[in-house]
């Protein structure tokens, strides 16, 4: 069995688990290390934290080659199953279909992609969020699952419905196509502040799917609930781009203040700390 079997089927029996599986969106290679580190048991390749690195909008901006790139060099530097965020999935079934042939030769995990049109823009922007006629999603998940060459590669079906401003049924509706087609699991997306409406959704829930959560807009959701309500899969998906931005900023206004570094030292990572991360005292060992 090769490690790209391992990962995904490793994250496929921690869906069948006792506790809810918990991932982390990441954008890079540190990222995915210090998920791993903080012990969570995946990382998200997030479109808005790889968008976010590069310094442009989480709006169909990066190629799926950047995305892939991006996902693999975290599938690389952490043992962790990476479940990558395709976005609406690079065009339509065809080009769905060609990503998850590359996505899964590169060792990520699963692919999740999400029922918008391309060009899609982040779900909590304050814009039209169109969403593709249900049968040609499904089409597109069907195709993504028909391509695979293994068996556990996940392609995990994400419906915007919610987002959109549907309803529970037209969610649930759109949810039971995608489950139909092959589905791996089913992604929830919802921008309410209250964890009411996935809660609802998993109770109205009557598939051997499992769901996956994002709990961004109502943070006062706990594992246990969700869990409870039929959830297998939680994705804190900003949480680490978000602590960045801010940590950055407060340590670069600090010293552009101060005027000296003298007194930021007790707020940063230690060189050995940052060392251990990259593997730096392997590398020396390695040295002739
Ligand atoms: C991402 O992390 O890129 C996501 C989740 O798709 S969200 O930003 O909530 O849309
Ligand atoms: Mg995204």
């Amino acid at each position: 069995m090769n490690r790209i079997e391992n990962r995904a089927g490793t994250l496929r029996q921690l869906l069948q688990g006792p506790k809810i599986v918990r991932l982390v969106g990441g954008h890079d290679g540190l990222t995915a290390k210090l998920i791993h580190q903080a012990g969570f048991e995946g990382v998200w390749a997030s479109s808005f934290a790889a968008s976010a690195s590069h310094g442009v909008p989480d709006a169909s901006i990066l190629s799926m080659s950047q995305f892939l790139d991006v996902a693999e060099t975290m599938t690389l530097a952490a043992p962790l199953p990476v479940i990558a965020d395709g976005d609406t999935g690079f065009g339509d079934a065809r080009n769905f279909a060609y990503a998850v042939r590359r996505y899964e030769a590169r060792g990520i995990a699963g692919i999740c992609i999400e029922d918008k049109q391309f060009p899609k823009i982040n779900s909590f922007a304050d814009a039209a969020q169109d969403l593709l006629p249900a049968a040609e999603f499904a089409g597109k998940i069907r195709a993504g699952k028909q391509a695979q060459t293994g068996s556990q590669f996940l392609v995990i079906a994400r419906t915007e419905a919610l987002i959109a401003g549907g309803d529970l049924d037209e969610a649930v509706e759109r949810a039971h196509l995608y489950a139909d087609v092959g589905a791996d699991a089913i992604l929830v997306h919802s921008k309410s502040v209250h964890p009411d409406q996935v809660l609802k959704f998993g109770a109205a829930w009557d598939r051997d799917v499992p769901l996956v959560a994002i709990p961004t807009t109502y943070p006062q959701v706990t594992e246990v609930e969700l869990f409870d309500a039929g959830y297998r899969m939680v994705i804190y998906a900003n949480h680490g781009i978000r602590a960045t931005v801010r940590t950055v900023t407060d340590t670069l206004t600090a010293l552009h203040r101060a005027g000296t570094a003298a007194d930021l030292e007790d707020g940063l990572a230690s060189m050995p700390e940052v060392f251990a991360l990259q593997g730096m005292p392997a590398a020396f060992k390695a040295t002739p």
